[in-house]
């Protein structure tokens, strides 16, 4: 009431700005890396508010020892996560029980590869002897050792590429693929059928993807080849699905709880606890299964609830209070059940239950826990912010 504003004072009248001044011109601001910050900033106000915790995994909030100490880089043990709320850090003492910390590719460029399902025939491979274009795939048939077939691409040496193929009918012999020929980066030696993938850095004197056969007994078909520039990188807890973990303290039993974890389970062999403050069946979980469900367990065994399908990428959240039992995936209530729900006094627990029971084997790119029943929207907010974190998710 002091400072009356008279009605009509152009209050910046003393500073304009001239139309068509670039402010920020010497300040390029990367939009996904501002969009990160804003959601990291909106997920915290929840955290903070709801009496949270929220772990990730980065060099930044992960340590090696499980005193918090030992810095932690790419493909180390983790022994200790950061609470971004401060609460509840998570350790692991034991060595052979530590997650890896693993830098994943986030976001990617466009395929530099022609024809890589062979759909088109041979167009685009040169291809030296015994390798051939069969239906759709390059087939191997006991070339000399160190022959191949390759194709001019467009990368760039020092960079860093997304290179992924299928072995088909594997018989005999080592399969390789190389970035750059004469100097190459040398992808890893396969025998066996499967679909693989590596990061490999561009090298060598000519700008190349090479299919090469290592041995002289090579039989085996490729197909699916894809090279594709990592453009950003994100962080995962590796968990081996034997008996890695991460875990708070002892935590009390409470009226509510909400869980949230992003993760990749395509290594999932057998159903896993990814997230979980129970013992066996009781307490709550939440876990996936390779086949047939993910979803949360809450209460005794005889009360568990399933719900959704199998993404082998996504963010999934489980909320338990009482006469409620939610579960949603990737931003969408999959699973809303009026069931009994009764917390258990343990530890918050990322990677394995409590009990040891049916470990999750794959990557986890963040968690969060609450002692509360989260909404719908405050679910959101920290789901956004994971699936930033979280490649092939976009919420
Ligand atoms: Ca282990
Ligand atoms: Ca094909």
């Amino acid at each position: 009431m002091g400072f009356p504003i008279k009605p009509g004072f152009p209050i910046n009248k003393g500073f304009a700005i001239k139309p068509g001044f670039a402010v920020n011109k010497g300040f390029a601001v990367d939009p996904a890396a501002a969009l990160k910050t804003s959601l990291l900033a909106q997920a915290l106000a929840v955290v903070q508010q709801k009496q949270g915790s929220l772990w990730v995994p980065s060099p930044q909030y992960n340590f090696v020892e499980s005193n918090g100490t030992g810095a932690s880089a790419a493909d180390t043990p983790l022994g200790f996560a950061t609470d971004l709320n401060g609460l509840r850090p998570m350790t692991q003492a034991t060595s052979a029980n530590k997650a890896m910390l693993r830098r994943v590719p986030l976001r990617l460029g466009p395929e530099l590869v022609t024809n890589g399902d062979f759909s088109a025939g041979s167009a685009g491979w040169a291809l030296q002897s015994g390798f051939s274009v069969g239906v759709g795939v390059l087939s191997i048939a006991n070339p000399a050792s160190g022959n191949y077939a390759n194709q001019t691409v467009g990368i760039v040496n020092s960079k860093h590429y997304l290179v992924t193929y299928e072995i088909k009918n594997y018989v005999s012999g080592i399969v390789r693929v190389n970035l750059g020929r004469m100097g190459a980066t040398v992808g890893a030696s396969r025998t066996a059928t499967g679909v693989y993938s590596e990061v490999l850095v561009a090298a060598g004197t000519f700008q190349e993807i090479v299919v090469q056969a290592n041995a002289a007994s090579t039989v085996a078909d490729v197909d699916g080849i894809s090279v594709r520039e990592v453009l950003e990188w994100t962080w995962a807890w590796d968990f081996d699905g034997a008996n890695d973990s991460i875990a708070t303290a002892t935590l009390p039993a409470v009226a509510a709880e909400s869980m949230i974890v992003a993760k990749d389970f395509d290594k999932q062999a057998v159903s896993g606890h990814i997230m979980s403050k129970g013992v066996g069946s009781n307490g709550m979980t939440v876990y996936t299964d390779p086949t047939a469900f993910c979803g949360v367990a809450t209460g005794t065994g005889a009360g568990q609830v399933y719900g959704g399908g199998m993404l082998r990428n996504s963010i999934l959240s489980a909320v338990a209070a009482t006469g409620l039992r939610k579960v949603r995936e990737n931003g969408a209530t999959i699973r809303n059940a009026s069931d009994v729900y009764s917390s258990l006094i343990r530890p918050l627990s990322i990677g394995a239950n409590n009990s040891g029971l049916s470990p999750a084997k794959g990557l986890v790119f963040g968690a969060a826990y609450f002692p509360a029943a989260l909404t719908d929207a405050e679910c959101l907010i920290i789901e956004r912010y994971l699936a930033s974190l979280t490649p092939g998710v976009t919420l």
